[in-house]
């Protein structure tokens, strides 16, 4: 039986699947079927095969970090740590286009359900109350929409304490479950509902974060997908990015190429901005036409299985670096592998931009990097809100020194992904190589007829 990787994401997600412990309990496919089907899409597609490793999606078991076990192991880890009171979250509401639900409701529950509520009560650390309330979806609305879960989709399932039609949900019970303690509640859409009931809302977000802070070996080998993924669609934009095409047809090659290796969701808008237009941080127009002589940044991020890549590449179109952009593309990577050398449990990301800020100075470039260092990676692209301690083995961070001339149009940012492990940091986003020699040499190899 063949499989192919977006079939077994579309499976999970759909719900269909979700509840037999067969296909998601299970957690992981055969790597050897994703190794096929990856290729066998490559192939359909047509192009060069410069660099196999780059047209995998990781060539192993395909993670999956969000189980009904798993999710009910987080709601319970929750009721641990806040010992006693009421938890509140909502996916949020229905949306044009793909619903994608807020990032704790999804961590949680697993689900991407339009309107759907978690109401959870602790009590001596135990999970007492776990309760999922659903929409049930009319007949008309399934006529335009299409199936979403319902809650008879749940019928036999021990996913959740109980799944119950949203009718069910009494706010009444909820003010008086409330009490003059308050509930505890992140997510706009969850915090607005329960300020509507005057019920007194207590931030859950220190409890969250001490549960998604560092990550499991089965979070860290989803977000190794996501960010393998968003390398290889890095690698088709470098195929096609030549003189006289747009941004944006960069930046479909970047998209297609995530979905087509199984990423569903983006981690944010893609980001390609070429000479000038690289140096607008989160620029997003991606409406230029190229010309033969720029540089041009991509900052892109796949997600995959709900755990984001968030990697930069910034590579001479023409595929010969200038000596000017080759002297200041010089200086970021060195900025780079200064500042990897001092990541490691204990720092803090504060430290380590510091480091990167030190030697931009001593080379007297200090005014031209214009933003922080990096940031955390997982459910979010800067995961964690809030979140500035020390380090830890089994968080996931950015690296991306810059240095922004926006008067000679040229913008340069590299960017990549590590794991923190007990000694020092591992290089997760290691394919396109950020040398420029090499990477002269990695484009070339790409474009071969
Ligand atoms: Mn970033």
């Amino acid at each position: 039986m063949k499989k192919t990787l977006p079939l077994l994401t579309f499976a999970f997600l759909a719900g269909t699947t979700l509840l037999s412990s067969n296909s998601v309990g299970a957690g992981t496919a055969n790597a050897s079927l994703a190794r096929e089907a990856s290729l066998e899409m490559e192939t359909g597609i047509g192009g060069s095969v410069a660099d196999a490793s780059l047209l995998l999606p990781g060539g192993r078991d395909l993670p999956a970090p969000g189980t009904p076990q798993v999710c009910r192991e987080r709601r319970q880890a929750l009721a641990a740590a806040l010992e006693e009171g009421v938890m509140f979250f909502h996916a949020g509401p229905d949306a044009d286009g793909r619903f994608e639900a807020d990032v704790d409701f999804h961590y949680l529950t697993g689900l991407h359900r339009p309107d759907a509520r978690l109401l959870l009560v602790a009590k001596a650390g135990k999970l007492l109350r776990d309760e999922l309330y659903l929409p049930v979806q009319s007949p008309q609305k399934r006529l335009w929409q299409g199936p979403q879960l319902n809650p008879e989709d749940f019928e036999g399932s021990d996913a959740f304490g109980k799944v119950l039609p949203s009718a069910g949900f009494d706010e009444k019970a909820l003010v008086m479950l409330a009490e003059d303690k308050g509930i505890y509640s992140v997510g706009d859409t969850a915090i607005e509902e329960l300020v509507d009931l005057e019920i007194k809302v207590k931030r859950a977000r220190t409890l969250l974060n001490n549960l998604q802070v560092v990550k499991t070996p089965s979070e860290i080998a989803a977000l190794e997908m996501a960010v393998d993924i968003t390398q290889a669609g890095i690698a088709d934009a470098m195929r096609i990015a030549l003189p006289g095409t747009y941004e944006y047809q960069a930046e479909a090659a970047v998209d297609g190429g995530f979905r087509r290796r199984g990423a569903e969701f983006m981690a944010f808008p893609s980001i390609c901005g070429s000479a000038e237009n690289a140096c607008f941080l989160h620029y997003r127009a991606n409406n230029r036409l190229m010309q033969d002589g720029d540089l041009l940044l991509m900052d892109v991020g796949a997600k995959y299985e709900g755990y984001s890549a968030d990697v930069t590449r910034t590579f001479p179109i023409n595929g010969k670096f200038s000596p000017r952009q080759r002297e200041l593309y010089e200086l970021v990577l060195e900025a780079q592998t200064v500042a990897v050398a001092a990541l490691k449990p204990g720092v803090s990301m504060r430290d380590v931009h510091e480091v990167a800020a030190a030697f931009f100075e001593e080379k007297g470039v200090r005014e031209h990097f214009k933003h922080g260092l990096g940031h955390q990676l997982g459910i979010r692209v800067h995961d964690v809100p809030g979140f500035r301690g020390p380090l830890k083995a089994g968080m996931l961070v950015t690296v991306e020194p810059g240095l922004y001339l926006a008067d000679e149009g040229i913008g340069i940012r590299i960017e990549d992904d590590y794991l923190l492990t007990e000694t020092g940091n591992r290089k997760l986003s290691d394919s396109i190589p950020s040398d420029p020699d090499e990477l002269e040499a990695y484009i070339a190899r790409l474009r071969k007829p």
